[in-house]
């Protein structure tokens, strides 16, 4: 479409949207006329051929106004508040805990109960995993959305929802609410009108009347979940005819080549938005467009789907963050932050799966080889985005290294990955893990890695031989791994639980609608009786969930680990030692060393830092161990150091 085309549509929405009835201010206004010729660029590339694309852009607009006008004015003090400070979210002290919220605090009034509980542990962003109406029996923990605008009943209800909003918001936190963009349940209004044979909600699936098509798009899509899902399409009975689900059977991929699908997506972001989600986790953005011959996965299709939620979001409700969950492959992982003319305009943060899967590398490994190798092959990110840092999360591990890195450092990467299952599920003697392997496919020799942080670790198995060196060995690897979450940039997500070192939990195996999902098995129901041992000195929930709450309260009280400056890794030609500076002119330096084998490592720091004369652990606020110029780090020990002579803030009780 020429310039003078769009010019005449903007004019016309323009005019209709004046004199029409809703209340729209000038700075709605304005925002679209800065956005609007990107929305139509992108829609046109998606949707261009078709005739009704006019119209397309036309209701999309309406439904944009009619966001805005519904947005409460909270919601837009804070939009203002984020426009004139677009870092906002690099802030240090952000931390996320993410939970379900049934299994963490019952239902949203519990929840309100538990606010303090996560103040007290340092978090301010609550990400409340799934928690809109799905169906009673399987629901892939929520992830099978039946109605977008309304809370599961068990749970509460939309008031209740905006209520809770309200009070985070009181406390200074902020509220995360997932997306499930890439597929509705089968119970969703659009799939029964489906299955009751409307053509109009058929297109919004993609529905086969056989397997010709199926077939084809079969030959190049891997599968998901491959034990307990096999294929990507399911047999819809009633219909005789097939329908794309590329993840449960119960889970209909929605077909974004309709643009009826986009407008109502984008119209369903706005009313999460508008309940008082700060942040929106995005499921399985990856998946959102379909191309027969290709995996189905990182299509550009579904980047410039996401350029549209972000540049709608700019006119409607600028202050909301997206969050990418793409949990692919490094350099495809980085290309959900924008690229190009639309870097930093797609989302504004997003997963870093790659790091996780190497924090647990370096862990089996005792060597940061793949490391260092991995992060460095990683470009870096538009201003104004950040990476959530996190090491476990309600899915599986997935080994999703570039093979090129293990190559890299000497890896031959399916034997690798195959060392880091059997590691992780015990089968590698000295382990001590605890894991399982999830969704092993005979046909591509893939598997994940299911288990709680703790039991991967080696805790669970620790605990019960009663071996108290195992015990500590355990905790202090957990910790580790968090305190480099907290220090490394990026926002750090808390997994429910971890906290107090929460083992595997094997109930799921009673209940039909979990026990062939073995991620259940780190989905636990929160344990509040432990948490009440965080209080008790000695016991495993005070030295894990004390440690972690004084991690985040230095982190919270040095600008630096905020992610506006991004960490540089030092050489410091040690493989045990994860090394990396954070340092920003008004707020000094900081060096974080950590130590990820069992034994303990000597480093120098004054090759690098020859001006520093001295240099004082903020974590301990004592001098790091040390032997004339070498520096010990215990096994599995950090130091968050600073030049000692520069003004160390400590806590009251140093
Ligand atoms: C997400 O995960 C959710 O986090 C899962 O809990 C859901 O089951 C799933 O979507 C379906 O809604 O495959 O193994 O690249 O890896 O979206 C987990 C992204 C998953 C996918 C990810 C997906």
């Amino acid at each position: 479409m020429d310039k003078r085309q769009s010019d005449c549509i903007l004019s016309t929405v323009i005019d209709d949207l004046r004199s029409s009835k809703l209340e729209l201010d000038e700075r709605f206004f304005t925002r679209l006329g800065a956005q609007f010729f990107s929305i139509v660029d992108l829609l046109e590339n998606l949707y261009g051929k078709s005739v009704e694309f006019e119209s397309a852009v036309s209701q999309l607009l309406w439904r944009l106004a009619h966001s805005y006008e519904a947005r409460p004015e909270r919601m837009r003090l804070l939009d203002l508040e984020r426009e004139r400070h677009p870092a906002w979210l690099q802030d240090s002290r952000h931390a996320a805990y993410m939970a379900y919220l049934d299994r963490f605090a019952g239902d949203l009034s519990g929840l309100e109960e538990r606010i303090s509980y996560l103040r007290e542990l340092g978090i301010t962003i609550v990400h409340l995993m799934p928690l809109l109406k799905g169906p009673a029996g399987k629901s892939d923990g929520g992830y099978a959305v039946s109605n977008y605008q309304e809370v599961e009943p068990r749970l509460g209800s939309i008031d209740d929802l905006r209520r809770v909003a309200g009070r985070l918001h009181d406390e200074g936190m902020l509220l995360e609410l997932d997306l499930v963009v890439n597929h509705t349940s089968n119970e969703h209004e659009w799939a029964l009108k489906a299955r009751a044979g409307e053509q109009q909600y058929q297109d919004y699936y993609y529905m086969f009347d056989n397997r010709t098509i199926p077939d084809q798009f079969e030959q190049s899509m891997p599968e998901v979940f491959p034990e307990t899902s096999p294929g990507n399409f399911s047999y819809v009975p009633e219909l005789g005819k097939w329908v794309m689900t590329v993840f449960n059977d119960f889970q209909w991929d929605l077909n974004y080549t309709n643009c009826d699908v986009l407008v109502e997506m984008t119209e369903i972001l706005f009313f999460l938005a508008n309940c008082g989600a700060d942040v929106i986790r995005l499921d399985a953005v990856p998946f959102l467009w379909k191309r027969i011959g290709t995996s189905c996965q990182n299509q550009d299709e579904s980047h410039l789907i996401l350029r549209i939620f972000h540049a709608c979001a700019r006119v409607v409700a600028p202050g909301v963050a997206l969050v990418a969950e793409a949990i692919v492959e490094p350099k495809e992982i980085v290309r959900y932050f924008g690229e190009g003319e639309y870097a930093g305009r797609e989302c504004d943060t997003a997963y870093h799966a790659t790091m996780m899967v190497l924090l647990w590398d370096a862990l089996a490994t005792g060597n940061t080889r793949a490391f260092h190798q991995g992060l460095s092959s990683i470009p870096g990110i538009p201003a104004y985005t950040t990476w959530f840092t996190y090491i476990r999360c309600h899915d599986d591990i997935g080994l999703g290294y570039a093979d090129e890195d293990l190559h890299a450092v000497g890896y031959d990467p399916s034997l690798h990955r195959a060392f880091m299952v059997a590691y992780y599920t015990g089968r590698f003697s000295g382990s001590g893990a605890r894991g399982a392997p999830f969704m092993a496919n005979p046909k591509t020799g893939d598997a994940r890695i299911s288990g709680s942080a703790a039991s991967l670790v080696g805790l669970e198995y620790a605990l019960e031989t009663g071996n108290e060196e195992e015990i500590t060995k355990a905790i202090n690897k957990l910790v580790l791994l968090y305190s480099i979450c907290y220090s490394i940039g990026g926002i750090p997500i808390v997994y429910y639980g971890d906290e107090l070192a929460t083992l595997n939990d094997i109930s799921y195996l009673d209940d039909p609608a979990k026990h062939d999902d073995n991620r259940w098995m780190h989905r636990p129901m929160f344990d509040w009786a432990a948490a009440e041992r965080r209080n008790s000195p000695g016991t495993v929930e005070n030295r894990v969930f004390s440690r972690l709450q004084r991690l985040l309260g230095l982190r919270a009280s040095l600008p630096q680990f905020g992610s506006e400056t991004p960490a540089s890794m030092v050489d410091l030609a040690n493989d045990s030692v994860l090394a990396y500076e954070r340092s920003s002119d008004e707020n000094g330096l900081v060096v974080v060393l950590a130590n990820v084998s069992d034994r303990s490592q000597a480093v120098r720091l004054d090759g690098v830092y020859p001006s520093v004369q001295a240099w004082s652990d903020v974590v301990t606020c004592e001098a790091p161990q040390q032997f004339d110029d070498v520096l010990i780090l215990p096994a599995h020990g950090f130091y968050w150091l600073r030049p000692s002579s520069a003004e160390v803030e400590c806590c009251e009780d140093c």
